[in-house]
């Protein structure tokens, strides 16, 4: 599942973005390739920009800044440091009870 392989193009689909270097954008796929985020669980994905799933990407441009990006692992983990603690918690508490404009009028 990459985005041309027989064109050279190696960089993976992606459903939540994936680099374009000819044009120097992101584009969205309509499927993800199973290669995003089943990396080493060992590696750091830190060098991947973000939404990087938390997880290295398997392939030729995993671990780097033209990663095709992937939902994060941990739902909870709300400020994306790796850990769902205390942290995550304070911003539910904070942002507690906020609504959208359109929810008032259900
Ligand atoms: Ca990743
Ligand atoms: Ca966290």
């Amino acid at each position: 599942m990459f985005a041309n392989g027989g064109g050279g193009a190696w960089h993976l689909l992606s459903e939540y973005g994936r680099y374009m270097p000819d044009l120097d954008l992101w584009v969205i796929d309509e499927i993800t390739s199973p290669c995003v985020n089943t990396g080493d669980p060992t590696m750091s994905p830190a060098d991947e920009p973000m939404q990087n799933g938390g997880r290295i990407n398997i392939g030729a441009y995993g671990g780097t800044v033209e990663a095709s990006r992937g939902l994060w692992a941990l739902v909870g983990d709300l400020n994306q440091d790796g850990i769902v603690d205390l942290a995550d918690q304070a911003i539910i508490a904070v942002h507690w009870l906020e609504e959208l404009e359109w929810m008032r009028g259900i």
